[in-house]
C-alpha cells in the first residue's frame, strides 16, 4: 500500500512515458478562464468536501438530505405556441404522457406587452408562444388543468404584471384561491436589459414591479415562487461558467436587497426565490456549476442575514442548452440533449426542461416533445441515477472544478459590488459587453475549428435526416385572438374598467400601493394585457437599449489567418476603388430581442472591415427600411430567431421598393425553415444564413453578392 496519496507530480512522472517531449500542460484546457488539468488527486480536493452532508449548508451536494432518491426532479417543458385553446390541448396530452408540472411560453407580443391587434407585432402574434390578450386566454390556457395541484411556471419578465394577475383571476374562476397556487413566475427583469430583451419600463420602475411581486407573492401566496433568477440566457447569450454564475446570483442579491429596502423581512420571502440555469455540453463543468451556485448563494444569504436554512437554498429549474443544437443533422441533438440532462440531474437540479431535437429549426413538432420528454422519463426510470444521492461528491475532478468555480465566481462578483451592485454595472453594461466579447470570442473558435461540432464543422453527412418543424399561421392566430379581443372589450364593463387602469396608473404616478394588486383588479375588470401595459407606459415610458458593438476580439483569434487575410485584402481593395468601405445595415425585425446572432455578426464583420451600422431592436419592417436608405448602406441583414420573417421580410422588401432603394442587398441570418427559405428568395432575399454558418463564409458571400450589383 503506499504511504501517502497520489500528487499530480507522481502522475506526471509516470505521464511522461506517454508524452514524450509534450509538457503535461499542453493537455490543459480553458473554461473561459477555469484551466482544467489532465488528471486530479485527492490532494486536489479541498477539506471542506469531504465533510460536506446532503442538505446541509452550503448545500454542494444538494438542497435536500434525500434528493431523487426520494422524490425525482420535476419534469417540466416549456411550451405554449399559437392560441390558448391549442397550447391548452398540448399541455393536457403532456400532463397524460408523464410530465409533472407546467412550463409556459408565451408569445413575443404577449413578452413586450403589446395586444394581439396592436400594429407594431403584425409578424409575432403566436410566435415563439401562446398569445394572452385578456383573462378569457388565461381561462382557456388551463381548462380541465387543476391549479390546486399542477403547479405553473410562466416565463414573463417586461408583461409580469398582466400576465400573473390574467392568472391569479383564471385561477379564481376556476375556484382556486391565491393562496393555494404553487409555481413560478421568472420576474427577472436585471437579465432582460442585459441579454434577453423583453424589457418594457426603464430599469428603475422595472425594480420597483419586481418587489411589489415580492411583497404581494410573500404575503399573499406562499407556495408561489416569486422569481427565477435566470442565469439560463447568460449561458445561451455565450457567457462562460463564470460569468453565469456571478451574474446571476448577483442579480439574486439584488432582489433582495430590493425588498429588503421595502422593509420586508429576508426570511419572510427568501425560500420562494428561485434559479435558473442553462446546461450545455460541458458534462463535468455543468454539473459543478449547479454545486457551485449553491455554495455561492448560501454563503450571499448569510452575509445578508438570513436566518431560516430554506432562505439559503438555492433551488433550481434547469434548461438543456437551445444553442448548443443544431440544424445540421438535427437527429445529433437527441444526444446533445441526453448528456445535457444528465449533466442537469448530477449537478442536483430541481426541475428539468429538455428540449427538443428540431428546436433549432422550430418549435418542436409533437414528437420532438415527446422524445425530449421520454428523455428524462428514460433517465428517471431505466438508468437508475436516482438511486444514490449527488453521485459525483467526492470525485477529485468534480469537487475541485466547484472550488474553482466558486472561487473565480466570488472575484467577479466583488468585482460588481465595487461597481455598485448589478444595478449599476446593468446600467453601466458592463456585463453586457462581457457576455459578448465572450460570445464572440466563441464563434471565432467555432469557425477556426478549435471547437468541434459533430455534423457542422466537422463529420458533415450528406445523408443527415430533415426535420418538419411546427409552423405556426401568424395571421389566423392574430384574427382569432383580434375576434377574442373584440368581444371582451364589448361585453365588459368600460367606467369600471377605465376606473381600474387610472387606478393603477395613480400607484404607479404616486409610488404607492401594490402595482400586482391594482393590476388584479384591472384584469378582472378585463382590462387587457395592452392597455395594463399601456397603463404604465403612460407613467414609466418605454425603455430604448443602446446599441454597442464589441471590437477586436474575432479579429484578434483569426490573426495570421490567410483566409481572414484574404478577406481583409479584398474589402481594402473595394474601399480603394469605391472610395469607401462596404456597408451594411444589422437589422432585427418585430419583438424578437435573440440580439446575440446579430451582436456577433456585427462585431466580426466591422472587424474585416465593413461599415457596420447596427440597427435598435423592435423595429418595424418600415422603419429599417428608412434607416437603411439614410444610412446609405450597401446591405440590410436581417437577424431573425423567433419565425417573424416569413412575415417582416417580404414586408422590408415591399417598403425598400417604394421607397426607389430595391438595390439594396437584403441577406437573411438565423434560424429560417426550409418552408421558408423559398418564399424568402422569391422575395428577392439575396442570402440565407442558417445555424452554424462560418462567419468569414458570411462575409465573402455579401462581399460577392455587393461586388455584383456593382459590375452589373
Ligand atoms: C422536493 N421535495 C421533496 C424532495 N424534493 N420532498 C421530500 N423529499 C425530497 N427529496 C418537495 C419540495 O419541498 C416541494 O414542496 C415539492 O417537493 C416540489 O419540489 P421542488 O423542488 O420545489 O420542485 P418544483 O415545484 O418543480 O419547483 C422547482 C423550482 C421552481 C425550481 C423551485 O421555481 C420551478 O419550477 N421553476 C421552473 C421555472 C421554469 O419552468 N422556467 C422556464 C424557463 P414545497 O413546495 O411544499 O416545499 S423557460 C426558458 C425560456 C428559454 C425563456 O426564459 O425564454
Amino acid at each position: 500500500m503506499p504511504d501517502r496519496p497520489a500528487t499530480f507530480a507522481d502522475w506526471a512522472h509516470i505521464a511522461a512515458n506517454e508524452l514524450g517531449d509534450k509538457d503535461p500542460s499542453a493537455l490543459n484546457k480553458d473554461y473561459g478562464g477555469i484551466e482544467t488539468r489532465p488528471a486530479y488527486f485527492a490532494s486536489d480536493v479541498p477539506a471542506d468536501a469531504a465533510a460536506a452532508i446532503p442538505g446541509q449548508e452550503p448545500f454542494a451536494r444538494g438542497v435536500r438530505a434525500t434528493m431523487y432518491a426520494n422524490r425525482p426532479w420535476t419534469i417540466r417543458q416549456y411550451a405554449g405556441f399559437s392560441t390558448a385553446r391549442e397550447s391548452n390541448a398540448f399541455y393536457r396530452q403532456a400532463l397524460s404522457e408523464g410530465q409533472k408540472g407546467l412550463s409556459v411560453a408565451f408569445d413575443l407580443a404577449t413578452h413586450r406587452g403589446y395586444d394581439s391587434d396592436h400594429p407594431r407585432v403584425a409578424g409575432d402574434v403566436g410566435k415563439a408562444g401562446v398569445a394572452i390578450d385578456t383573462v378569457e386566454d388565461m381561462k382557456a390556457l388551463f381548462a380541465g388543468i387543476p391549479l390546486n395541484d399542477v403547479s405553473v411556471s410562466m416565463t414573463m419578465n417586461g408583461a409580469v404584471l398582466p400576465v400573473l394577475a390574467m392568472f391569479i383571476v383564471a385561477a379564481e374562476e376556476q375556484g382556486v384561491s391565491q393562496g393555494a397556487l404553487t409555481g413560478t413566475i421568472q420576474n427577472d427583469i436585471l437579465k432582460e436589459f442585459m441579454v434577453r430583451n423583453t424589457y418594457i419600463y426603464p430599469p428603475e420602475p422595472s425594480m420597483r414591479i419586481v418587489g411589489d411581486i415580492i411583497a404581494y407573492t410573500a404575503e399573499r401566496m406562499p407556495r408561489f415562487n416569486s422569481v427565477s433568477i435566470s442565469g439560463y440566457h447568460m449561458h445561451e447569450a455565450g457567457a462562460t461558467a463564470v460569468q453565469e454564475l456571478a451574474y446571476t446570483l448577483a442579480d439574486g442579491r439584488e432582489y433582495v436587497r430590493a425588498a429588503m429596502r421595502r422593509g420586508l423581512e429576508i426570511d419572510r420571502f427568501a425560500p420562494r426565490l428561485s434559479f435558473f440555469f442553462g446546461i450545455g455540453m460541458n458534462l463535468f463543468l455543468e454539473a459543478a456549476k449547479l454545486r457551485a451556485a449553491r455554495m455561492l448563494w448560501a454563503g450571499m444569504m448569510s452575509e445578508l442575514g438570513a436566518k431560516d436554512s430554506r432562505s439559503k437554498m438555492l433551488r433550481t429549474h434547469c434548461q438543456t442548452s437551445g444553442v448548443s443544437l443544431t440544424e445540421q443533422d438535427p437527429y445529433n441533438n437527441v444526444v446533445r440533449t441526453t448528456l445535457e440532462a444528465l449533466a442537469a440531474v448530477l449537478g442536483g437540479t430541481q426541475s428539468l426542461h429538455t428540449n427538443g431535437f428540431d428546436e433549432a429549426i422550430a418549435l418542436p413538432s409533437d414528437d420532438a416533445a415527446r422524445i425530449a420528454r421520454n428523455t428524462q422519463l428514460i433517465l428517471q426510470n431505466e438508468s437508475h441515477v436516482t438511486d444514490v444521492v449527488d453521485p459525483l461528491g467526492g470525485s477529485y475532478y468534480v469537487e475541485a472544478l466547484t472550488a474553482e468555480l466558486v472561487d473565480k465566481a466570488q472575484q467577479l462578483i466583488a468585482s460588481i459590488e465595487a461597481e455598485g451592485g448589478m444595478t449599476a454595472a446593468v446600467a453601466a453594461g458592463s456585463p453586457k459587453l462581457a457576455i459578448e466579447t465572450a460570445a464572440t470570442l466563441k464563434q471565432a473558435r467555432i469557425d477556426r475549428g478549435e471547437e468541434v461540432i459533430v455534423g457542422v464543422n466537422r463529420y458533415r453527412s450528406d445523408a443527415a435526416g430533415r426535420v418538419e418543424p411546427r409552423i405556426v399561421d401568424t395571421a389566423r392566430v392574430r384574427a382569432e385572438q383580434a375576434a377574442t379581443l373584440e368581444a371582451v372589450r364589448n361585453q365588459r364593463n368600460d367606467p369600471e374598467c377605465r376606473a381600474m387602469l387610472a387606478a393603477l396608473r395613480e400607484y404607479a404616478a404616486m409610488n404607492e400601493g401594490n402595482l400586482l394588486e391594482a393590476a388584479v383588479a384591472a384584469a378582472r375588470a378585463r382590462a387587457t394585457l395592452g392597455e395594463i401595459t399601456a397603463a404604465l407606459e403612460d407613467v414609466y415610458g418605454r425603455h430604448v437599449a443602446e446599441t454597442r458593438v464589441v471590437k477586436g476580439v474575432y479579429g484578434d483569434a483569426y490573426r495570421n489567418d490567410p483566409e481572414y487575410a484574404a478577406l481583409i485584402d479584398r474589402i481594402e481593395r473595394f474601399a480603394s476603388t469605391s472610395g469607401r468601405a462596404p456597408s451594411i445595415y444589422i437589422a432585427k425585425l418585430g419583438q424578437d430581442g435573440h440580439d446575440r446572432g446579430a451582436k456577433v455578426i456585427a462585431s466580426a464583420f466591422a472587424d474585416v472591415g465593413l461599415t457596420v451600422h447596427l440597427g435598435d431592436l423592435f423595429e418595424t419592417p418600415e422603419e429599417a427600411a428608412a434607416q437603411a436608405q439614410s444610412l446609405g448602406v450597401d446591405a440590410i441583414g436581417v437577424s431573425s430567431l423567433a419565425a417573424g420573417h416569413a412575415t417582416l421580410v417580404p414586408e422590408l422588401m415591399t417598403a425598400l421598393t417604394e421607397r426607389g432603394a430595391d438595390e439594396m442587398i437584403v441577406v437573411v441570418g438565423g434560424i429560417v425553415p426550409q418552408q421558408d427559405q423559398e418564399a424568402l428568395q422569391d422575395a428577392g432575399v439575396a442570402e440565407i444564413f442558417g445555424p452554424g454558418t462560418n462567419v468569414l463564409a458570411a462575409a465573402f458571400a455579401v462581399l460577392d453578392r455587393i461586388e455584383g450589383r456593382r459590375s452589373n
